[in-house]
């Protein structure tokens, strides 16, 4: 467990997976256990890595490469870590998270086949050994996420990716949650927002109950 008094969560999965409606269901259960959280997310959550994530997001840059979106995955991370993150985890404060690292290797190890290793020489370079202390991964089938998500008039640089590309996503993640099943829990998000929301609150629950004992 990590030696710092707040608590690291985040929160990842395909698109339309349901992070920012359990995003919601999570800070505001933190805020009835009397622990308002800190809620932000990736790319973005300070005003350098909300202008990084419009620039990842945008179509007016259709041949990024992979390595270009890593990189400034890693810089909108870096400021938002400095001056969000680790500051609001020094103060004992949870911070819930919409993504974090495990999406970049997901989405552009995975996804863009960019492979693992330069993401871990990354990784390394600007976190050492910080990692989440919980990360729920919401699981569920492409098609459906991308359903729910396409609910949404404007597709973004990342919503315009063919199914393929977010079938490797998604075995990214389950390939990164079987490594790690200490860190990461798979949450099947395919049911109903009740009974996802009902056990997103538990597995916080059963985090934080065991982290006090
Ligand atoms: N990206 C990257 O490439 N590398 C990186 O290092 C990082 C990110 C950090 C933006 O992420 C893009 O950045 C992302 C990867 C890349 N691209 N993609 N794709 P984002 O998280 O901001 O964008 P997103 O993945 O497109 O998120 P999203 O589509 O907004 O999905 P969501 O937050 O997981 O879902 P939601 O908004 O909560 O729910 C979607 C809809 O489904 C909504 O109408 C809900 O009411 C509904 N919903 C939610 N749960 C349920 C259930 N259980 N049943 C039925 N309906 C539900």
């Amino acid at each position: 467990m990590a030696d710092r008094p707040g608590l690291f969560v985040t929160l990842e999965g395909v698109e339309g997976a349901g992070k920012s409606t359990a995003l919601t269901v999570l800070a505001r259960h933190l805020e009835h256990r009397n622990q308002p959280p800190v809620v932000t997310r990736e790319p973005g959550g300070t005003e350098l890595g909300e202008s990084i994530r419009a620039l990842l997001l945008a179509h007016s840059e259709p041949g990024m490469g992979a390595d270009t979106e890593a990189l400034l995955a890693f810089a909108a991370r870096a400021e938002h870590l400095r001056s969000v993150i680790r500051p609001a985890l020094a103060r004992g404060q949870c911070v819930l998270c919409d993504r974090f690292t495990d999406a970049t290797y997901a989405y552009q190890g995975s996804g863009r086949g960019l492979g693992h290793d330069r993401i871990a020489v990354l990784e390394e370079w600007l976190q050492g050994e910080f990692r989440p202390d919980l990360t729920l991964v919401l699981d569920l089938p492409v098609s459906q996420g991308r359903q729910r998500a396409g609910r949404r008039s404007q597709p973004d640089r990342f919503e315009r990716e063919r199914d393929e590309f977010f079938q490797r996503v998604r075995e990214g993640y389950l390939e990164r949650a079987r490594h790690e099943p200490e860190r990461m829990q798979v949450i099947d998000a395919s049911r109903d927002e009740e009974t996802v929301a009902r056990e997103l609150v538990a597995v916080l629950d059963r985090w934080l109950d065991g982290r006090s004992e």
